[in-house]
């Protein structure tokens, strides 16, 4: 499939990844808006999260536990961050394989822009 992140899944694009198990992976954004960036990105080709089935119920406590572990291991857990999810257009979604931002080490804004 010509999918990016499907393609780092399969090591057919060398990527460091941060974080795996059997369910998803984890790689530093390559233009990090802070100064920890990373993608949580679970293994299976889902589109976003309107692909989600009560199959994936499992898979998505995966991406929040893997998130939370990183949050820990980069020392941005206390502190603070985010988990975002980039759903079509207006959100800004621009890769169409599921992922989720892991976000800290500075002061976020609410309402985000
Ligand atoms: P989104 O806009 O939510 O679809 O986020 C896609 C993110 O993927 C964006 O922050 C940049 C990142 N990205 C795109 N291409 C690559 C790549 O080849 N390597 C890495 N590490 N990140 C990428």
């Amino acid at each position: 499939m010509d999918c990016l992140f499907c393609k780092m899944e399969r090591g057919e694009i060398p990527v460091k990844k941060v974080y795996e198990d059997e369910l998803v992976f984890a790689i530093e954004d390559i233009n990090p808006q802070a100064p920890t960036h990373i993608l949580v990105i679970p293994r299976k080709h889902l589109v976003n999260s309107l692909d989600l089935t009560p199959e994936d119920d499992l898979l998505m406590g995966a991406v929040y536990r893997a998130a939370a572990t990183l949050a820990r291991e980069r020392g941005i857990a206390e502190g603070g961050f985010r988990i975002v999810n980039n759903n079509n257009a207006n959100a800004g979604q621009s890769v169409w394989h599921i992922h989720f931002h892991l976000l800290g080490g500075r002061h976020f804004a609410w309402p985000p822009g």
